[in-house]
């Protein structure tokens, strides 16, 4: 398995458990995306005989259960593999210090629905929150678990009980979880947690505010003690955007598509039609508004691709 990519060299894991780095041999391109990488982190590859210097070719990689993509930069066609072989995907969401907007929260939801990728939501920096925000952060539990989602409210520098750390652990114990999320919601202050070792830098800013247009992002994946993998994407905010097809935005929002069966016609879009159970839902707090703007807000862009906002 590929467990790290630092653009020339893959350091690939075999088997017994030995790290080798490997270059690529042969042509792996995914048929109809230019990807600036053939092969992600999370891929299962072959290699060939090691050379002397203990160094090896890739010379075949395994299908993808699933992989995750995002354009190399904002109007290039080029593709990144972020990674591959995703069991779940988490995401850490703060109330402040950083402010993470639902339309965010939204959007990479979506996206997990689309990559069919479990989300699990993680409200980090509780230990900030005043009375108010709790309530917020108490309503933005409530309104998610209700969808569907886990979700862990959890303080990682201000609890020495470890609880939120243990509810991660349980999900993501056997399994390989990308982390994501804006930068500074504590992502790499929580890998440390789970993994005594790690060593990540914390309180970094987000390295993709240097490099400019060519951002290249190198996925690392850092074994769980307890079994399982945590991939951390520096810089990457969440999954990326990824083309999505109006007439499918619905059915990536769980709730909007169950309600959607009462909508008088099969396809409605739930924007003005009448007979429209949706948004009857919407008017009657069944469904909660912000998700509605969100889900309109990807309809919008679905509309328009080339004029995809960054988000
Ligand atoms: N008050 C508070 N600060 C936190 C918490 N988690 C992380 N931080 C701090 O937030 C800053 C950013 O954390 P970091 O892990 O680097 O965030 P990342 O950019 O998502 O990897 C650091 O100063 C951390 O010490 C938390 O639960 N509460
Ligand atoms: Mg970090
Ligand atoms: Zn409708």
């Amino acid at each position: 398995m590929v467990v790290k990519n630092t653009g020339s060299w893959y350091i690939v894991k075999t088997e017994e458990g030995n790290l080798v780095n490997c270059k690529i041999k042969g042509n792996f391109r995914l048929r109809g995306i230019r990807t600036t990488n053939p092969v992600a982190v999370g891929d299962n590859v072959e290699l060939s005989e090691l050379s002397p210097d203990g160094s090896a070719f890739i010379t075949a990689i395994a299908p993808r259960r699933n992989y995750i993509i995002r354009r190399a930069s904002n109007l290039s066609k080029e593709s990144h593999i972020i990674a591959a072989n995703i069991d779940l995907a988490f995401l850490i969401v703060t109330v402040k210090e950083p402010e993470t907007s639902t339309t965010f929260i939204d959007r990479f939801l979506a996206t997990a629905e689309a990559y069919g990728i479990r989300a699990v939501l993680v409200i980090n920096k509780t230990d900030l929150l005043d009375d108010e925000d709790m309530q917020y952060a108490c309503a933005m539990q409530y309104l998610y678990k209700s969808i569907g989602y886990d979700v862990i409210m959890m303080s990682a520098t201000d609890d020495d009980t470890h609880q939120g750390i243990r509810q991660i652990l349980q999900l993501a114990e056997g399994r390989t979880s990308l982390f994501s999320g804006n930068s500074g919601v504590g992502k790499s202050t929580i890998i440390n947690l789970l993994i005594p070792g790690a060593g990540l830098k914390v309180g970094n800013i987000s390295y993709s505010h240097h490099t400019g247009m060519h951002t290249t992002t190198f996925s690392e994946m850092f074994p769980l003690p307890q079994g399982g993998y945590i991939i951390d994407t520096p810089g990457v905010k969440g999954f990326g955007t990824i083309d999505f097809d109006k007439n499918q935005v619905a059915h990536y929002f769980p709730e909007i598509f169950r309600t959607s069966a009462g909508c008088r016609y099969g396809n409605c879009t739930h924007t003005h039609e009448p007979g429209c159970a949706v948004r009857e839902a919407v008017e009657n707090n069944l469904i909660s508004q912000s998700r509605y703007a969100s889900y309109l807000s990807i309809l919008d862009d679905a509309d328009d691709p080339k004029y995809r906002k960054p988000y």
